[in-house]
């Protein structure tokens, strides 16, 4: 079952956007519309999805799989870091170690995990740098639009039960997390996260093996990966081979170097004068999209339409608003159903358009963790947290 980096590029299929024009003079928003720069690619249990790097593959969901609540595996977005990428884990001999300051160091097969109980979450997986090709000025990195985000029910073992079943010691400060990749050279920085301790004995936190009660897909952690509610997707380390207690703050790479962000409310500093003060990026901020009609769609004047969506927050949706310009005060919008404070949460907004025209719609959500979305921009140097209120324009005739 093995499957070797080259036969899976050979799988690969590059195909082109092929004649989806991009509206002269209007900006790509998000992933929707596809610009004609944009290429696609079909990787191994995938459907074609726009590359942002090739090497490792970063691969963004298309636009229009936000119109479900979850978001189904052969759509959900990519991303790793390291090159290359680990062929899919071998379960015969794939073994999660837990090892560190515990009293009982563990080596789980995958029918130990499944037998160690049941525990569900349903969980947007965000990443940190979704929709940092918005960003002006522009910022080094994975040029994300808006696709580089999924919902899904994820399912495995609380990590707070692993940690207790080989006995975390006394002295415990946090817990490293690495995954089966590994960099090209002896000098590149392994992948390893951290929570501390107090957070990976949260209950919300799981390392899951199912998605959407399917294994996970090869690019998305086979055979399973952490999952940490709320949180940015930085610290839901894929391809899970080894959990380790530490007694001690961790100084790796991609917890003292990568990942930071400003200590600011909202991670936000000023291009000219970048803040002194960087912490580990954490919990998701607000934000909410609209889903449904697309952009520059036509309406009919006075007459029932349905503009739909999504919002979600690190601890879950409040309030949802719509404003309709010019002059449009904020309206509530509909809320679908609730699938718990880390999904993302359904709205819906019944309009009926009172004139013709350019209309320019706008969504804001509120959530119990980050507020109420900022109507501008901000910025910082990693192009991390963007939330600003997103619009829609529509043509009423
Ligand atoms: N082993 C491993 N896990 C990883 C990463 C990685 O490079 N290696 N990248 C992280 C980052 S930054 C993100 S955004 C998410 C992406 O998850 P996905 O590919 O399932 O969408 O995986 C996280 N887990
Ligand atoms: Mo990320």
């Amino acid at each position: 079952m093995t499957m070797t980096r080259r036969d899976w590029m050979a799988r690969a299929t590059t195909l082109s956007a092929g004649g989806v024009a991009l509206a002269s003079g209007c900006a790509p928003r998000g992933t929707n519309p596809a610009a004609e720069t944009d290429s696609f690619a079909r990787f191994p249990g995938k459907v074609a999805m726009r590359v942002v790097n090739d090497r490792p593959p970063c691969l963004e969901t298309p636009w229009s799989y936000y119109r479900t609540d979850i978001t189904p595996n052969e759509a959900f977005y990519v991303r790793w870091h390291l090159q290359a990428i680990p062929p899919p884990a071998d379960l015969a001999t794939w073994r999660l170690k837990i090892d560190g300051a515990v009293e009982r160091p563990l080596e789980l097969s995958m029918a130990d995990l499944e037998r160690m109980g049941a525990s569900e979450v349903v969980a947007v997986n965000q990443c940190s740098g979704n929709s940092r090709a918005l960003f002006t000025p522009r910022v080094a990195g994975a040029q994300w639009r808006d696709g580089a985000m999924g919902n899904a029910r994820w399912g495995g073992v609380a990590l707070a039960k692993l940690l207790r079943a080989a006995g975390v010691k006394k002295d415990a400060d946090c817990v490293a997390f690495d995954g089966l990749d590994v960099g090209p050279l002896a000098s590149t920085p392994d992948f390893v996260k951290t929570l501390s301790i107090d957070h990976a004995l949260s209950p919300e936190v799981l390392v899951a093996h199912s998605m959407n009660n399917q294994p996970l897909p090869w690019l998305n952690g086979f055979p399973a990966r952490l999952v940490v509610p709320g949180w940015y997707a930085t610290y839901w380390v894929k391809a899970l081979a080894r959990i380790t207690v530490l007694p001690r703050p961790f100084d790796g790479y991609w917890m003292t170097k990568a990942y930071k962000l400003p200590k600011t409310p909202n991670g936000v500093e000023d291009p000219g004068r970048l803040a002194a003060d960087l912490v580990p990026i954490s919990r998701l901020n607000t934000r909410s999209f609209f889903t449904s009609p697309d952009p520059d769609s036509t309406l009919p004047l006075n007459q029932t339409s349905l503009i739909e969506g999504i919002a979600f927050d690190g601890g879950g949706v409040q309030r949802v608003e719509v404003s309709v310009d010019p002059v449009g005060p904020w309206q509530d919008a509909i809320l679908g159903d609730d699938l718990g404070p880390f999904s993302f949460r359904r709205w819906r907004f019944v309009w009926n358009p009172p004139s013709t025209g350019v209309h320019r719609l706008r969504v804001r959500a509120t959530g119990r963790v980050g507020g109420v979305q900022p109507e501008t921009p901000g910025w910082n140097r990693g192009g991390y947290m963007r939330n600003v209120v997103e619009q829609l324009t529509i043509n009423v005739v």
